[in-house]
């Protein structure tokens, strides 16, 4: 095991028996993105209920052009840099108009799961064998620093899929602030955000008819028993998700079907639940162009341009500098 690997178990392991100790009980759904936990969230995208996919899909199949329009800047040459890539099959759709439109870019494409992107970076080399690719393992907040030394070109920093809906408000201004200070003024930032709706169609969305998304919360228990030596029985909790509306905020629960007491052997330590006692695991904020605006005011950056697919269900947001 390289230190990296166990500097980032012990954060881990820590993080777990802060959230277990806490009242109530919470894990960061940071953590459900293994090789399992990426592996089921590409079956999420395909769920008919998580429109998130289509609606982005939507936008850069159908405003590829605009969008190009907006990223260059003189020159065809920029820099893509993709923060939380996943498999990239949306990143491919733009990524392929750029290459039509002899733009001389390169694409570094960040992820937490190796497998997620070892997967992309053969599919994109097939696709596109004149791309130069720099894929980067980890978790986005250490890579940030490395992202200073690029070309020197105007670089694009892309944060797709309303992952920024999975912070909580100060961590998203936080996380723009960081941002902010690998960039250049020259430099843009494109946000997907995931719009308020009908709160039936974000209520379908988390809690899919398949169990899918059950078993993506449920598959963070199954991680602490993997890595962490824990012996949680997935059947004795209950994945539960509901909607705010006054909030905007979907948000997702495991619960205790029992009173039960679970062990984690690297911590050392029992943990007790009660019957339909709830863990809180995920918040996916949905946003108004308002809060959008506000977002971008309160993290020292302006909107330069917003793209909505027709529905009006989901913005692709370009940031620049202030
Ligand atoms: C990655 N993230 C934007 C997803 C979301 O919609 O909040 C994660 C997810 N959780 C349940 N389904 C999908």
């Amino acid at each position: 095991m390289t230190a990296t690997h166990s500097t980032e178990l012990d954060q881990f392991a820590t993080d777990v028996l802060a959230g277990l100790s806490a009242r109530p009980k919470h894990l960061s759904s940071k953590y459900f993105y293994d090789d399992e936990g990426s592996r089921l969230f590409q079956e999420i995208m395909k769920l008919p209920e998580y429109y998130l996919t289509g609606c982005e899909l939507e936008i850069f199949e159908r405003q590829a052009d605009d969008i190009f329009k907006a990223f260059v800047n003189g020159s065809n040459a920029f820099d893509l840099i993709e923060l939380g890539a996943g498999d990239g099959t949306k990143t491919a759709v733009l990524i392929s108009h750029f290459l039509a439109r002899d733009a001389d870019i390169s694409y570094s494409p960040i992820d937490i799961s190796q497998e997620a992107l070892d997967a992309l970076t053969t599919k994109f080399a097939t696709e596109f064998p004149a791309l130069r690719m720099d894929a980067k393992q980890g978790d986005y907040f250490h890579i940030l620093k490395s992202l200073k030394n690029s070309r020197g070109l105007r670089k694009v920093l892309m944060f797709l899929g309303s992952n920024i809906g999975n912070f909580s408000r100060d961590q998203s201004v936080e996380f723009f602030c960081h941002l902010r200070e690998v960039m250049n003024p020259n430099d843009l930032l494109f946000i997907g955000f995931d719009l308020e709706k009908d709160p039936h169609v974000i209520a379908n969305a988390y809690d899919d008819a398949a169990g899918v998304t059950a078993a993506f919360n449920l598959n963070l228990l199954a991680r602490i028993n993997r890595e962490l030596g824990a012996d949680f029985d997935l059947d004795k909790f209950v994945h539960y998700a509901n909607y705010r509306p006054i909030e905007g905020s979907a948000r997702s629960y495991l619960i205790s079907r029992e009173k039960q007491e679970v062990h984690v052997a690297a911590l050392k330590r029992n943990f007790q639940f009660e019957q339909w006692e709830a863990v809180f695991m995920e918040i996916s904020q949905k946003y108004t162009i308002r809060m959008i605006e506000d977002l971008a005011a309160d993290s020292g950056f302006a909107i330069k341009r917003n793209f909505f697919d027709g529905r009006n269900y989901y913005c692709d947001s370009l940031w620049q500098l202030v």
